[in-house]
Formats: C-alpha cells, structure tokens, sequence
C-alpha cells in the first residue's frame, strides 16, 4: 500500500483525527501531502463558502450558527478559520472556540484554525490546498472564515465557490471599499448585528449601492449571536448558485498560477542561495541580474 493511502481512505470515510493529521502535512509540506495532493478526489460540487468581513464583523459568531442550522438539518460540516485576527493572541484563538463551542463536540461538525499567510500578506497556497483536501471528504459544506482586509478578487473567491461578506451597521468605512472592490468579491452581503442603531438604514444604502452598479447579490440581516436571520441565509447557501464556467475557468488559472509559483520556490534553498551570493559578492563586478539568471540556470 501507498503511504498516502491509508491518509486518502480515512480522508473519504471521514475520519476527522486522519483528515486533521493530513492537514497539517499539507500545511507543513511534509510527505506524503503532494503525493495525497495529486492522487485525492477533490469534489469540486462540494460547497466552500468564504465568509469574510472586517475584524470583529461576528464572522465566528455566524459561522457558528450557520453551522448549527445546518447540521440541524443533518448536514456535515467543515470549518477552516484562517488567519485568526491575533494569530499570537491566544485569547483570539480561544474567543472563537468559546464562541464556537456548541460546534466544538459536534461529531457532525470538523473544525481547523490556521495562522499562516502567503509571502506577500495574502491567502496562502497552502489554505488552497487544505480546502481542496476537506472537499475530498465527506462534508456536505465548507465554510472558510477570513478576515477580508486588503486581499484581491482572484485571491478571495479563488479561495471559495461563493463569498459571503459580513458588514455591521458602523461598517462606514467599507461601503466606500464597496465601490472599489467588495462588489466583486461578495456574491452576497451580510448585515450582521442587526440589533444595533442604523442597520436598517446601512443595509438601505448597501441595497441602493448594489442597485446602482447594476448587480443582483442578495442581502442578509442578522444577529448572529441571537440566530435571527440564519434560516433565510442557510436557505441561499444551499441553493448552490453556480458559478458561470468563465468565471470558473478565471479563478482555476488563477489557483494554478499561484500553485505552480509555490512549486517553484520550493525548490530554492535559501541556503545554499546565500552561500551563492557570498561567492559572487566577491566578485567587484557582482550583477545581482545576471546572478539571478546564472543561479536559475545553473540550480
Ligand atoms: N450585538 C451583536 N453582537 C454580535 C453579533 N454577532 C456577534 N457579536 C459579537 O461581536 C463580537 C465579535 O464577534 P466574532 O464572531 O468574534 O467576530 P469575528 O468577525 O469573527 O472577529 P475576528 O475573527 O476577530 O475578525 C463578539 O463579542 C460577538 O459576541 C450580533 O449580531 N449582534
Ligand atoms: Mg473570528
């Protein structure tokens, strides 16, 4: 037997302790997760929902009653919490398990943080390829938490089937992004803290902003904390809007652009790079291009 797969067969009957061993040695490029990689059926007709939004939105507070409706419902869920706000904080860490408990002994419900960041700030390959690995499990649904700061279309929604993103009323400050970007990523809005002064007239303005520009993304009121709201948004998230095959073939090019950039890098040992460079600098005539150009050629 291959050594992935005994990881591949505990993966597709759902066991939660060999899925989160396998995770983490894709997190951790360890072997065998690209052989795994490559040999897993990834199920692209499972949902993954990216719910993202502005720090302290109420995107763990949703997700966890989204999450409750749905396994209500006899559905089996996997949440992938990434980049908590604080990934040092561990009260941050433990804040979402308090705020996710209900979820937590949930033999329905699979639950991973990850703290980790692409190179440049974004959504690392390595999340890509942790929800591909869940889609190879038995979840009927996939939910991706992020906190949606500064990261591009092609990064979020490469991320995600479909982007839900969580405003609340003092969300001043967003609906100016809204114009530049955020009606592009969210396929719908959330107005999460709907008990508080102004919801009614921020999701007015959201919904005359969404019409003006000529989009159809639905808008949702909720107080997550209190499960108002959730029934009509888990009714959305189900229906499964699919995406038009243009849009998918954009966002699949994209994820192997970012994949092959990834398996690129892997094979540069800053090691042994900087060795290099020591060499060369010595050198009165060091280029760093044309080092650059011999190193590529030469390794
Ligand atoms: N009033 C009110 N408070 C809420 C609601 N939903 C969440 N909260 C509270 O808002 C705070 C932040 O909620 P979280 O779910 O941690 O928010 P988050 O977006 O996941 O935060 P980060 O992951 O740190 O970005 C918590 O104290 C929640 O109890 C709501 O609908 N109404
Ligand atoms: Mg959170």
């Amino acid at each position: 037997m291959k050594s992935y797969e005994v990881f591949k067969t505990g993966i597709e009957e759902g066991d939660f302790r060999i899925i989160a061993r396998a995770l983490t040695l894709v997190e951790n490029d360890l072997e065998p997760a690209a052989a795994l990689l490559k040999n897993m059926k990834i199920k692209y007709e499972v949902p993954v929902i990216g719910i993202t939004g502005p720090p302290g939105a109420g995107k763990s507070t949703l997700v966890n009653a989204i999450t409750g409706e749905l396994v209500s419902k006899g559905h089996k869920i996997a949440i992938l919490a990434v980049d908590p706000t604080s990934p040092f904080n561990f009260g941050s860490l433990l804040g979402d398990r308090i705020r996710m408990a209900q979820q937590f002994n949930n033999p329905n419900v699979f639950i991973r943080s990850i703290a980790t960041r692409g190179a440049l700030g974004g959504i690392s390959v390595k999340t890509l390829e942790m929800v591909d690995l869940l889609r190879a499990a038995n979840f009927d649904l996939i939910l991706v938490e992020t906190v949606g700061v500064g990261q591009s279309e092609v990064e979020i929604a490469g991320l995600a089937d479909q982007t839900v993103v969580v405003l609340v009323p003092e969300s001043g400050d967003e609906i100016q992004n809204i114009k530049s970007g955020l009606m592009e990523i969210a396929q719908a809005f959330v107005v999460n803290k709907a008990d508080r002064e102004g919801a009614d007239t921020f999701a007015n303005n959201l919904k005359k902003l969404v019409h003006e520009q000529h989009q159809q993304i639905p808008i949702f009121k909720t107080v997550a904390d209190k499960n108002e709201g959730i029934a009509a948004l888990c009714k959305w998230l189900l229906k499964g809007n699919k995406q038009l095959n243009e849009r998918k073939t954009l966002l699949m090019a994209e994820k192997a652009f970012r994949i092959i950039q990834h398996q690129r890098m892997l094979d540069i040992d800053k090691t042994k790079l900087r060795e290099a460079v020591n060499e060369a600098l010595l050198d009165s005539n060091f280029n760093i291009y044309r080092f650059v150009d011999s190193w590529i050629k030469h390794s």
